[in-house]
């Protein structure tokens, strides 16, 4: 792959001596670090270039890209080729998404899936490209370590991610996985949604009571962050935060690797970052998150803000859910949330719900949320294993003349809201077949 992505830079860099470059990515957090690395070797490079953040990528937007301009896309398009194909002009994607039709002549590809290599973010590709034009680059590495966080791509670290990880300087430590790790502990646990810890989540009182039996206590009133606890500290809270999570399978996914990064020249843990940056892409604001990448202070404290009001947002649609009456099944549920939750959290909402202790292990879960006239449909996995939810959804979309994005444990689409009665009536159908078969 690294031998493919050199003769991408040669080639952008012939091609863009005529031409400007239009990048276009995506605007959760994998996408909007993968733009920030590549505006920024973009500009060391001397190139002329404009970036484009957007939802996800649909025929409309396609045809309204500049044709005199080279087109790059980053962390998407892998799924849209036979879209590039009628563009009358030259196109490379780095991009780590699922390749389903055939690769065009104007058309160059890095995916680590083609290559058959470990899975990297496209944060990670990015960043390779970037490192390839120059090692000048090398200071963009700590975005390609949130970008990989930010697709929770790091559970599966080979030798490309190694070095990735290498070149940040980020720190890693084993512990107990909730974010974020650099601030007092009681405050972290109350707050934590994910993971999600009966009796502790959402309250003072629990929260205290597993301080105190893991042993740990207040300096000068307050709790040490997850960070600074000693090896026996961190492992007694582990031991006492395991005794509340009765179920093996939330168990396993406890601990991890704590990652903590060098950002606006203090440690931060990237899982913080890479929520912040996504927490403004949601709220409409995918412009100040990337100016916070690429090191604007001003950036910085509007993005804070918006973090903020992006939690209780959050908060609210998850109360919303769990009131609203669902359409269920064995091992699936449908929500359909209709106007009541912004089509761009319905997935983290989906996410969340899928990882609380309300569902079991292989269940399906399926949300949908208006967006103007067409619906966002968000599909997870409860836990981390069953059926491949991607193939569950295009079996239903594909017919009705859409097209489905995603992974085989997390997958979304678009349809219209025309479909709606229709979708709903056909995902019921295939989910029942499913079972039968399985
Ligand atoms: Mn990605």
């Amino acid at each position: 792959m690294l031998n493919s992505i050199k003769e991408a830079v040669k080639k952008l860099d012939e091609l863009s001596k005529q031409k400007k470059i239009c990048v276009i990515s995506h605007y959760d957090t994998d996408g909007i670090t993968s733009a920030a690395i590549i505006s920024r070797a973009l500009s060391r490079w001397n190139k002329q270039f404009s970036i484009k953040i957007i939802k996800g990528i649909e025929e409309e937007i396609i045809n309204a890209l500049p044709e005199k301009e080279i087109l790059l896309f980053l962390d998407l398009a892998s799924n849209s080729l036979d879209y590039l194909a009628k563009k009358n002009t030259e196109i490379f994607i780095l991009d780590h998404h699922e390749i389903t039709q055939e690769i065009p002549q104007n058309v160059t590809i890095i995916n680590p899936l083609i290559f058959k290599e470990e899975p990297i973010s496209g944060a990670g590709l990015s960043y390779l490209f970037a490192k390839t034009i120059s090692q000048e680059n090398r200071d963009l590495a700590t975005l390609a370590v949130i970008g990989m966080i930010g697709d929770t791509l790091e559970t599966d670290i080979g030798k490309l991610n190694s070095e990735i990880i290498k070149d940040s300087e980020t720190i890693i430590r084993k512990g107990l996985l909730i974010y974020p790790s650099t601030r007092p502990l009681d405050r972290t646990l109350e707050y934590s949604s994910s993971p999600y810890i009966p009796g502790v989540t959402g309250s003072f009182k629990g929260t205290l009571e597993l301080l105190k039996d893991a042993n740990i206590t207040t300096k000068n009133g307050y709790y040490k962050s997850l960070t600074e606890l000693t090896d026996e500290e961190m492992g007694s809270l582990i031991t006492a935060v395991m005794l509340r999570c009765a179920n093996t399978k939330q168990q396993t996914n406890l601990i991890g690797n704590l990652y903590l990064v060098k950002f606006f020249n203090k440690m931060e843990d990237a899982r913080e970052i890479s929520a912040l940056i996504n927490a403004c892409s949601r709220m409409d604001c995918p412009n100040i998150s990337l100016g916070f990448c690429l090191g604007n202070k001003k950036f910085k404290e509007e993005a804070e803000k918006i973090y903020i009001k992006y939690k209780q947002h959050l908060i609210s649609a998850l109360k919303y859910v769990e009131e609203l009456e669902k359409i269920t099944g064995k091992d699936y549920a449908i929500i359909n949330t209709k106007d009541y939750v912004k089509d761009t959290i319905i997935g983290t909402v989906t996410s969340i719900i899928s990882r609380s202790p309300v569902y079991s292990e292989g269940t399906i879960i399926v949300a949908l949320a208006y967006n103007k006239d067409k619906i966002k449909v968000s599909a997870r996995i409860a836990g981390r294993h069953g059926r491949n939810v991607r193939e569950v959804l295009s079996k239903v979309v594909v017919p009705l003349g859409g097209e489905v994005g995603g992974h085989p444990n997390a997958a979304g689409c678009l349809i219209s809201k025309e479909l709606e009665g229709k979708f709903i009536e056909e995902l019921k159908k295939t989910l029942e077949i499913e079972v039968v078969k399985v």
